[in-house]
């Protein structure tokens, strides 16, 4: 039987929806929470997680770190300066995590004592929004470099985040970012949704960001909207090269 491209994809997002609920439950049977970041390319994921952790390992939280890229280690690297246990875990050109991918990495690598793990995503706020990873929470990360209509541009990354950072506040000056405009846009895509404000230059809200992820861990109620639509309809699991070939439908 012939299926069309969109049946592909719902397919490919049933399976992975159905792995990361085996996830949560694994991981809630362990005693982890999971914190999902996703953003575009360069919003400050790395740079802010980074502080996160090294506040986290002063306290002596037991915390982790999976970092995702396509291509380089560079992000493990900046990040294992915490002392946080960081592995980097590399797509190969894929855009976006699944839970298939993680799976393996909790079994095999995730310390046995860790509370807390934290999960960074491919930069990129289109593919990633459509995949549960069997978190507990899903932040979505902007900088004020990027524009105040971004939520309204990327309503199932947006509409789908239990917390939105907006990052680089140091830059929203010189960037002439409308803040009220900002929370207007997330307001519309995301209703009372908490927005947090940071600056990893100079440490702002770090301290902030790890209290509401402890909440969290804690069992504190969180504002968890269902996850939104899935307008997205890329080819998750087949690669480009059969979609070319023809090898999908
Ligand atoms: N001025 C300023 N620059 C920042 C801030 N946070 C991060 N940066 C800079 O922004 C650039 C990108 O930061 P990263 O942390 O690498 O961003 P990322 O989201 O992890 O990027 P990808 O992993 O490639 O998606 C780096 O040059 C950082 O030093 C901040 O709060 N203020
Ligand atoms: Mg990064």
């Amino acid at each position: 039987m012939c299926e069309s491209m969109d049946e592909v994809t719902q397919a490919v997002l049933a399976r992975n929806d159905g792995l990361a609920a085996d996830l949560r439950d694994e991981l809630a049977r362990r005693g982890v929470s999971v914190v999902n970041l996703l953003s575009s390319p360069g919003s400050g994921k790395t740079e802010l997680l980074g502080r996160v952790l090294a506040r986290a390992v002063e306290r002596g939280l037991a915390v982790a770190a999976l970092t995702a890229d396509l291509a380089t280690e560079n992000d493990a690297h900046r990040l294992a300066r915490s002392g946080a246990a960081v592995k980097q875990l590399l797509t190969d050109g894929l855009c976006h995590l699944e839970a298939r991918q993680l799976r393996g990495h909790v079994e095999s690598w995730l310390p046995e004592d860790t509370s807390l793990l934290f999960i960074e995503n491919v930069g990129n706020l289109v593919c990633p929004a459509s995949y549960d990873l069997g978190e507990s929470l899903r932040i979505v990360l902007m900088a004020v470099t990027e524009g105040e209509d971004k939520p309204l541009k990327y309503p199932t990354a947006f509409g789908s985040a239990h917390l939105v950072v907006l990052t680089k506040t140091d830059l929203a000056g010189p960037a002439g970012f409308d803040e009220a405009a900002f929370d207007a846009h997330v307001g519309r895509i995301n209703p009372g949704v908490e927005v947090l404000r940071s600056c990893a230059r100079t440490g702002a809200g770090v301290d902030a960001l790890l209290e509401r992820v402890l909440a969290v861990w804690d069992g504190a109620p969180v504002h968890r909207p269902p996850l939104a639509p899935r307008p997205h309809t890329h080819t998750p699991s087949h690669s480009h090269e059969d979609a070319e070939a023809g090898l999908v439908p």
